[in-house]
């Protein structure tokens, strides 16, 4: 046991470029928005200094419309594409121009609940920084992906779900031209089998976004209007809906009262909103193509997110948990990102199929706060025994348990931190 935890601490350490930590050498040279909340709690664990630091490293890419970018360019490298000279986002600290799902509010309550409870100097200033920080994004969220006020928020880019190459774009992808100003010349296949990667036509996609975007001079009013691409997505909203509890309990805890009640205000509206998003026809949440107006079926692990932040009643909490005990019966490692053997089910491809550390850390949050101790414990030991035998791998094929992707990743040293 002992062996491991040292590999953990050693890894993110390796990743360490100054108070922020890199998802994993060369591969991804840069701060990544989501990956850093992960690695904050995993730090929490052990260094509550180092904790604040990463996510305060990651506040300084946020601009001033309150978005927290989700990639933050704080030293050049060649070795990533697409670089900040793609992106054209003229921020200071050089960024990406879109968002990452905001896993931020629930690392900073991590943190703050750690440092509390070792009684570290400078605790509450820190926490208040980072809140503001926080409750500016959300504010941005609603703004700028939820302008008609439906309690659900939108994806721009499939970059911005974490999740690039699910099957639930596919629909909404296949309308985005794969037409590019931008040549398009891919670093990632040089690191990892192109085989466990997106495709290159999902990548002449995702630029050909990012062309559209930096065109509207990265207004998001503009590219609300002008975007072939819109998704009201139910994993992120799911993730937006427990930061903002968790905001919304850190506000209360500092005496913050009209800020606590705005974020209580927006947390009704999305609870209302998310639940509206269930099907009992398929026992999951799905998104909605704001494009074609339909939901978006494809079985991902996308419809289960959301019992992060909702109390199920026993009819619906049931359905779900017999619906992914249905995903992961025959499989070595839980939990597939798509329904396997389905069509678009792809065991080593990235978000077609794989399963992912911080997939399960989001799921087994959810399955607790919905009283299903049994199937967490599962979830949790099925993550700590696939790191155990194949190493901190980005991701892991459920199939075979194969480590698979990019190695010495940091969310997955954090993730094991968290759940051992
Ligand atoms: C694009 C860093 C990031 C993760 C994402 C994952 C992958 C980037 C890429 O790596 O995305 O943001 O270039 O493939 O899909 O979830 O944050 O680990």
């Amino acid at each position: 046991m002992t062996k491991h935890f040292d590999e953990a601490y050693r890894i993110l350490a390796a990743n360490d470029r100054g108070g922020y930590t890199v998802p994993t050498d060369r591969l991804y040279p840069f701060q990544w928005n989501w990956d850093s909340a992960f690695v904050a709690m995993g730090f929490a664990t052990f260094d509550i200094d180092r904790a604040y630091r990463e996510l305060e490293r990651l506040t300084e890419g946020q601009w001033a419309d309150g978005m927290i970018p989700h990639i933050v360019f704080h030293q050049p490298s060649d070795t990533y594409f697409p670089g900040p000279d793609v992106w054209r986002t003229s921020h200071t600290i050089p960024t990406s121009g879109i968002t990452q799902p905001p896993v931020f509010g629930m690392a900073l309550r991590a943190v703050h609940e750690a440092a509390e409870k070792a009684g570290t100097k400078n605790a509450k200033a820190r926490t208040l920084a980072l809140f503001q920080a926080g409750l500016k994004w959300h504010r941005w969220w609603y703004k700028a992906r939820d302008p008609d006020g439906t309690g659900l928020v939108a994806l721009l880019h499939p970059w911005e779900s974490g999740s690039d190459n699910s099957p639930a774009w596919d629909i909404a992808l296949a309308r985005v031209p794969t037409t590019t100003d931008t040549a398009v010349v891919r670093k990632d296949t040089g690191h990892v089998d192109a085989a466990m990667r997106p495709r290159d036509e999902d990548y002449r996609r995702f630029i050909h976004l990012v062309d559209t975007y930096a065109a509207c001079g990265w207004d998001p009013v503009k590219q609300w209007e002008k975007t072939p691409f819109k998704v009201a997505e139910v994993q992120t909203t799911g993730i937006l809906l427990k930061a903002g509890e968790d905001l919304e309990h850190i506000a209360k805890s500092l005496g913050l009262e009209a800020e606590a009640q705005e974020l209580a205000n927006y947390n009704d509206l999305t609870h209302k909103a998310l639940l509206a998003q269930w099907r009992p026809e398929l026992s999951r949440f799905v998104s909605r193509d704001l494009i074609s107006g339909e939901d978006i079926e494809a079985p991902t692990q996308a419809g289960f997110i959301p019992l992060l932040g909702l109390d199920l009643g026993g009819g619906m909490v049931d359905a779900a948990v017999a619906e992914m005990k249905l995903w992961s019966n025959d499989m070595k490692v839980a939990f597939p990102t798509t329904k396997p053997f389905v069509e678009s089910w792809e065991p080593k491809r990235y978000w077609r199929g794989p399963a992912w550390a911080i997939i399960n850390w989001l799921l087994i949050d959810g399955l607790n706060r919905n009283s299903q101790p049994e199937m967490a414990e599962a979830l949790r030991l099925s993550t700590v025994n696939a790191i155990e035998k194949e190493g901190f791998a980005e991701y892991f094929d459920p199939t075979t348990g194969e480590g698979c992707g990019g190695l010495g990743f940091s969310w997955t040293a954090a993730a094991y931190l968290w759940l051992s």
